[in-house]
């Protein structure tokens, strides 16, 4: 009795019919206090398909059953379970105990990034055809057990996954979000936990925006002053930081283990005035700028007409491709204000190759649609008015786009005009504006087939520490998130704010400190 999205109202209806059964542990989880149901999952899968008479509860024997190459994904399931649970939760290659089984293999209709998974009295079944998918489907999981298993301390169960069989797979294979840790540093912890947050939605990209024009936050070994001199001072004339290369490659790896790759992004020509600071030779006129410690864009730009220039870029992308298991390095290309057009285009006509040399593609804000990209180029759209003919003729060209429109996707626009963190240049961003939008239909001339997915990018001009990050992040990511996995046609904002209310309890248990929108009962 698979039911398309359209019939999820019908694991509604089934809670509804359950009511009258007696002893909570008994019951169906759908009708215990916190009700989860298969169709609650934030993004909504593509199918589901409940069965009330199937719950499965864990109990001290429970064992994850996971073979070679799912131990990974079983390891992270066993160390989201452990604590809440205290119970012993081995991950064994095979077992005749009740399991939560995670099982790679040729698994029907869910492609590369989706997973099968099924519940029944003796246990759950978890099935993809790659670890991605797998790590997807246990992200599912976890949203189907109680909010209290996020706890980091031993708390009471019953610990009951709701019956029935869930088919998942996403919309795009891109769903990212972004870090601005320029404006402000955000130490290697804060990075880690964002990247904790952003995997329970399903995220597996995160795009580090590691260099603009007050800081540079990056070890580069060949031009040290950039990290040291450049990186040492934000927004606001704070310490600044940056990471070592040592720091960097533990952020990638730790993403890694949450099936996100990290895209590093060092912007150019514009948003450079830290890098122009640290060496006077990558000036114009030989002479170094102070350290930028405001807000203001397009004011800075390399030095297109020296060869310097080039060798530095070249030095720079080496070491960051280096340090970058991605297939991608972004190289910003936005807001170059200061840099004519025809700089512009010089200046991108060298460093794309250098891109290529060091064994990358190019990602770019939209901005680079605007010169002659190789067809792997991926331009981001970020404006407002959905009209850009360069992106257009981009996507016309067989380029993929990722969508991060400003008034929809970005993190750091302030929800309303009280709000305490964010700007507005792109207006306020409620929770209902950042879930409705479609990418399909965002910028004029490009459909479906030329996205390549969303990005939720979060500037943090205004934003200092992880509990700033929380709180333009959540609600208005998880919203992006399922914008980026869930079918166009399941898209529906009252299911929707239903559903994302039922999320609260987990954030309240995860110390996650979220603006509470008018826009969604909380309970
Ligand atoms: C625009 S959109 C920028 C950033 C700012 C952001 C603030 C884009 C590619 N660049 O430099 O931080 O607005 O919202």
């Amino acid at each position: 009795m698979r039911r398309s999205l359209a019939g999820l109202l019908g694991a509604t209806a089934l809670a509804l019919t359950a009511l009258t059964q007696p002893a909570l542990a008994s019951q169906p989880a759908a009708n215990q206090p916190g009700a989860r149901t298969l169709a609650d999952v934030i993004p909504v899968p593509v199918s589901v398909s409940a069965d009330p008479e199937a719950d499965f509860r864990l109990t001290p024997a429970t064992a994850i059953e996971a073979d070679r190459d799912a131990r990974q994904v079983g390891d992270y399931l066993a160390g989201l379970l452990r604590p809440s649970t205290g119970y012993r939760l081995p991950v064994v290659e095979r077992t005749s105990a009740p399991s939560i089984a995670l099982e790679l293999g040729p698994t029907a209709q869910v492609g590369d990034q989706g997973y099968q998974l099924t519940v029944t009295k003796k246990g759950v079944t978890v099935r993809a055809n790659s670890s991605d998918g797998l790590f997807a489907g246990v992200q599912t999981l976890r949203q189907l057990l109680p909010a209290r298993v996020e706890s980091r301390q031993v708390v009471r169960g019953p610990w009951v996954v709701p019956g029935g069989t869930i088919v998942d797979y996403p919309r795009f294979g891109y769903r990212g979000a972004m870090l601005d840790v320029a404006r402000h540093f955000f130490s290697v912890d804060e990075v880690k936990r964002y990247i904790d947050q952003i995997a329970q939605y399903k995220i597996n990209r995160l795009h580090l925006h590691l260099a603009d024009d007050q800081g540079w936050r990056i070890e580069i070994k060949s031009w040290p002053r950039l990290a040291t001199y450049g990186g040492s001072t934000e927004v606001g004339g704070g310490p600044g930081g940056y990471y070592t290369q040592e720091q960097y490659k533990d952020l990638v790896a730790y993403a890694a283990s949450r099936h996100i790759t990290v895209i590093p992004e060092i912007d150019m020509p514009g948003h450079t005035n830290a890098a122009l600071a640290s060496y006077a030779e990558l000036n114009c006129d030989g002479v170094a700028p102070p350290l930028y410690t405001g807000i203001e864009v397009g004011f800075s730009s390399l030095c297109v007409d020296k060869d310097i220039t080039y060798e530095f870029l070249d030095d720079v992308i080496g070491e960051v491709a280096a340090l970058t298991p991605g297939r991608y390095l972004h190289i910003g290309g936005d807001e170059a204000h200061a840099t004519t057009p025809e700089d512009y285009q010089k200046f991108m006509g060298e460093v794309l190759p250098i891109v290529a040399e060091h064994g990358k593609l190019v990602q770019g804000w939209h901005e680079i649609a605007k010169t002659g990209l190789p067809a792997s180029a991926v331009p981001q759209f970020w404006d407002t008015d959905g009209v850009d003919a360069a992106t257009a003729a981009a996507a016309a060209a067989g380029n993929k786009i990722v969508m991060s429109p400003a008034n929809k996707a970005y993190l750091d626009m302030q929800y309303h005009e009280n709000s305490p963190l964010g700007l507005h240049w792109a207006g306020y961003v409620e929770v209902a504006d950042a879930y409705h939008w479609d990418p399909s239909t965002a910028v004029q001339g490009v459909g479906e087939a030329s996205i390549a997915g969303v990005e939720a990018p979060l500037w943090s001009e205004t934003l200092t520490d992880s509990d700033d990050i929380e709180f333009m992040a959540f609600p208005r990511l998880p919203g992006i998130a399922e914008i980026g996995w869930s079918p166009k046609a399941s898209h529906d904002w009252n299911g929707y704010r239903e559903r994302l209310a039922k999320q609260a309890p987990r954030w309240e248990v995860q110390g996650i400190d979220f603006y509470r929108s008018p826009q969604v009962d909380w309970r």
